[in-house]
């Protein structure tokens, strides 16, 4: 069976989520780490052009989106859930709000002036400017739009004290009782104002809910040991990609398997992966590619939050 083999790097939130995801379902796996900042040749080689962190790999499968991530995991292994039955709705919501809306949050907090001061403050001057640069790009041709760091502070206290107030009444630990995805989503948003010292406070003020993160933060990251990005290209050259899922589906746009498209996600990091279309499920999309040195490989993205074009 092939290794699950994670594409991020440390301070990615996303990336925080993943290696959470990871550590409920006491999953062992596969560390490669990935530059901040384009260009980033090795993961591009894998996944068509498809940029942000992280990515997930299975021998010659790439999965792109924490969102799809986590469904691929569950197949890996269904218990615990993150969509527990009669949950998946609800569960599935609350995570893609956090993951964009507390997300953009988060973002702008920790990249307002005064903390950007403090995190940045061992980085030289050329670096800053340079991912600041990247980040300007990353967010061009998307429709995400961000968030002024004077809005994030003026709505955050209305995220934290719903929030408090459901978590100081809720039977059961998590959010909806039993963990699911929604504690994940919430919970890499909390952790990265925290690691910085200007906003930590945003978080620690809120007692139930600091609580609540300990919890989360408690099922750690599994257990994972270093790989190069040159032995997971190589793994994926050696690998065939898995057989394709068994789901009919009709495509509500008309694309059949085997037409030539590009993918790209909508809102931001909208660089367009392009190959053949082999599978359009309800949850997931699957483009073949053949890349020099990364083989055949089968490319996964969500179908919700991507577009599918002809090319
Ligand atoms: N919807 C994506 C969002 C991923 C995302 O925004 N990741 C950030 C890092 S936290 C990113 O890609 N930043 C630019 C980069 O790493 O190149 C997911 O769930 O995986």
């Amino acid at each position: 069976m092939s290794e699950l083999i994670l594409h991020h790097y440390p301070t990615s939130l996303f990336a925080e989520k993943a290696r959470l995801l990871l550590g409920f379902k006491g999953l062992s796996w596969r560390s490669v780490n990935i530059s901040p900042v384009m260009p980033k040749p090795d993961l591009t080689a894998l996944t068509g052009g498809y940029r942000k962190t992280p990515v997930l790999q299975i021998g010659a499968d790439i999965y792109c989106d924490t969102a799809l991530i986590a469904r691929r995991l569950e197949q890996e292994k269904a218990l615990p859930a993150f969509f527990p039955e009669g949950q998946e709705m609800i569960s599935a919501a609350f995570a893609a709000w956090a993951d964009s809306v507390v997300f953009q949050h988060a973002v702008s907090l920790v990249f307002q002036p005064e903390s950007i001061a403090v995190r940045f403050a061992k980085m030289p001057p050329e670096a800053i400017k340079a991912f600041v640069a990247d980040r300007a790009g990353l967010f061009s041709g998307g429709s995400a739009t961000r968030l002024s760091a004077e809005q994030a502070r003026h709505q955050w206290p209305t995220i934290m004290g719903r929030l408090e107030q459901q978590l100081q009444r809720e039977q059961g630990d998590f959010l909806f009782g039993d963990p699911s995805i929604a504690d994940f989503a919430l919970a890499h948003c909390l952790w990265f104002l925290k690691a910085t010292p200007v906003t930590a406070p945003l978080v620690d003020a809120y007692p139930a809910v600091s609580a609540w993160l300990g919890r989360v933060m408690g099922f750690g990251h599994g257990a994972f040991s270093d790989m190069t990005s040159e032995e997971a290209l190589e793994v994926a050259r050696n690998a065939t990609p898995a057989a394709l899922p068994d789901e009919r589906f009709d495509e509500p746009n008309g694309f059949e398997a085997g037409q030539q498209v590009v993918i790209a996600a909508t809102d931001y990091g909208v660089d367009p992966v392009a190959g053949e279309l082999l599978f359009a499920g309800r949850e997931e999309l699957i483009l073949r590619r053949e890349d020099e040195r990364g083989g055949v490989v089968h490319v996964h993205f969500p179908r919700f939050g991507f577009r599918i074009e002809k090319r």
